[in-house]
């Protein structure tokens, strides 16, 4: 699709040391806040602070365990190709890390987000088969930006932003937290929100891209996920009945689902 290559020998001291920098200052936060899930396939792809991942190694652990494959982009793609890549276990991600003085904060997610945070769970056969599953359906209504908007809150507060309250505890499986220093912290405080995982309440509210989540979701297994497919399937019709005719920028609308 885009065609693209890992160029590992481009890679420059500023961007081993940026690596360094973001591997160390979130790995000494995991401990007892990221999954079991996560810190178990991290072990798998053997990511280290002081190695940029090679995506062909990557690649090979992601092959034999859940098939799934490393597609370089060069950044955030249309919605249409994003879902087409998932849909065939390929995900994507971009090889730029970000410049020292855009540690804290980028605009576009980074190889340290797209690797980093999301690939290690790529290795859970449940959350691999959701992620599926998930743009299969968006992509039956690909050109309804109303579809495409509720699914992709979906993929927000699970795949982005998802907590897990399972057998080690509520621990952080979302992306979106394990790639921000003070998310990881935020998110598992007594003043942050936190529901269980629940679709119809998901897809009813907007999000906010740029500032810590006024809310988080939690599964309690990765087979619950999983499992939650027909339920999204379920909402986005009753959805698209009620609202026959949505205009308008529906990033930054409610709804009422039932
Ligand atoms: N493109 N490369 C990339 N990475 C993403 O996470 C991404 C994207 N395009 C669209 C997108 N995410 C969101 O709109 C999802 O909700 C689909
Ligand atoms: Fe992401």
């Amino acid at each position: 699709m885009y065609d693209l290559k890992q160029e590992y020998d481009k890679y420059t001291e500023e961007d081993f040391l940026v690596w360094k920098l973001l591997y160390e200052r979130q790995f000494k936060n995991y401990p007892n806040r990221a999954a079991y899930s996560f810190l178990k396939g991290l072990k798998k792809v053997n990511f280290v602070a002081d190695r940029i991942p090679h995506f062909e190694e990557t690649n090979e652990v992601l092959k034999a365990t859940t098939g799934w494959q490393l597609e370089v982009v060069p950044g955030l793609i249309p919605d249409k190709d994003f879902f087409e890549l998932l849909s065939v276990k390929k995900f994507p991600a971009t090889t730029w890390l970000r410049k020292m003085e855009e540690l804290d904060y980028l605009e576009e997610p980074d190889m340290f987000h797209d690797v980093f945070a999301h690939v290690p769970i790529l290795t859970n056969q449940f959350f691999v088969d959701f992620l599926q599953s998930l743009s299969k359906i968006a992509l039956k209504h690909i050109n309804n930006p109303f579809a495409i908007e509720l699914i992709g809150r979906v993929y927000w507060f699970t795949v982005e932003f998802g907590l897990i309250d399972g057998k080690q505890g509520l621990r952080i499986y979302g992306a979106g937290i394990l790639s921000s220093t003070g998310e990881t912290v935020f998110c598992l405080e007594d003043q942050a929100v936190r529901y269980p995982y629940d679709v119809k309440t998901i897809m009813e509210k907007q999000y906010y891209k740029h500032a810590f989540q006024d809310r988080y979701y939690m599964i309690e297994s990765y087979a619950q996920l999983f499992g939650s497919i027909d339920e999204i399937e379920h909402w986005l019709n009753v959805a698209l009945l009620k609202y026959p005719t949505v205009s308008g920028d529906v990033t930054k609308m409610d709804f009422k689902l039932d």
